[in-house]
């Protein structure tokens, strides 16, 4: 047993917004208590994770000490974060240019691990309007789409009320915006952006512990914008997260990450359909008849292909 001098003076619930060096911060209705975590939780191989939903009991010596992590939503392995309600994929108009494959697998990831999507397209002042909605009307009847830009502040007060009461975190390749964007949305220069670390002489952004902050209307978003890997080949390093999503996969599983795919599945001739080279697929006839895009298909091809590539090793 832990040492835990004093008597429990109240209990209450929040949500780990930080942790540093052994303690977690918890925020309950606006109060943030400094906590510590019980030995039994690593006994049990349970590490909180900022974005726990907790129960902590502050004792009348002024400790807190989280008793319980409520059952989570999801969880991720970089960033180390959990319970995240809604993915928001940031994508540019251009540089660099949208390459569909890519927005795909994040989707992908975002539907393996049971959080909302929401697409932005970012640097609307780069690109034509009508190259904007090649991309946008792709996604449109899917997920919902907002077109901005986060240096001249177009389309940021749609993103923001769509956001509002959500636990939400920032995803999409490197130089897209979304430093920009979370800096915006704070309204103030939490991360460092591309821009600031040209002039540095930086490379690479810091890494830092991950942190939730409440941006108003009850959102609270994710400081960091870690999901940044996006080839499930190229990966080195490091676990990158969107391969370990697509290792626990199975290519059953992959159609109904594909949320346009699912109200012709049950419609194949076999219901152990791949909707590749099987007769009588409906999803295929839903591709040939123009209900889903092309490049749609192609990416959950292409998966598929990694998918079953892997499962021979
Ligand atoms: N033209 C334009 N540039 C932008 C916009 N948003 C971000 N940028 C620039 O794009 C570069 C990469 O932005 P950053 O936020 O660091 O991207 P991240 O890698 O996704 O975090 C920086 O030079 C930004 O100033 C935008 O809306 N329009
Ligand atoms: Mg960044
Ligand atoms: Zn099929």
């Amino acid at each position: 047993m832990e040492m835990t001098g004093g008597a429990v003076k109240e209990t209450k619930q929040g949500v780990i917004v930080r942790g540093i060096a052994g303690f977690y911060y918890v925020d309950a209705d606006g109060t943030v208590y400094q906590s510590k975590a019980r030995g039994l939780f690593r006994k049990k191989g349970r590490t909180p994770l900022v974005g726990d939903r907790v129960t902590v009991e502050i004792r009348d010596d002024g400790d807190a000490w989280i008793t319980e992590i409520a059952p989570r939503r999801n969880a991720f392995i970089r960033p180390p974060i959990a319970n995240v309600e809604t993915l928001v994929l940031v994508l540019a108009a251009k540089r660099p240019d949208p390459l569909p494959l890519i927005a795909d697998r994040f989707l992908v990831m975002a539907e393996a691990k049971n959080a909302d999507a929401l697409i932005v397209i970012n640097k609307e002042d780069l690109a034509a309007e009508s190259e904007i909605a090649l991309l946008a009307d792709v996604y449109r009847p899917i997920y919902p789409v907002f077109v901005v830009s986060a240096t001249e502040g177009t389309g940021m007060d749609g993103l923001r009320k769509a956001l509002e009461g959500k636990i939400a975190a920032l995803a999409g390749p490197s130089g897209v915006g979304k430093s920009t964007i979370l800096n915006a949305l704070i309204g103030r220069e939490i991360a460092e952006t591309g821009a600031t670390s040209e002039k540095l002489g930086r490379g690479r952004q810091t890494t830092r512990a991950s942190e939730l902050y409440t941006i108003g209307g009850g959102t609270l978003l994710f400081d960091t914008p870690g999901f940044t890997s996006f080839s499930a080949i190229d990966a080195s390093g490091p676990v990158d997260e969107i391969e370990a999503m697509e290792a626990e996969l199975t290519e059953r599983d992959l159609a109904f990450c594909f949320p346009e795919f699912e109200p012709f599945i049950g419609s194949c001739r076999f219901d152990n359909c791949l909707h590749r080279t099987e007769p009588d697929c409906a999803v295929r006839k839903a591709l040939a008849d123009g209900r889903i895009a092309p490049s749609r298909y192609a990416s959950y091809e292409t998966i598929l292909t990694e998918l079953r590539a892997r499962k021979r090793y």
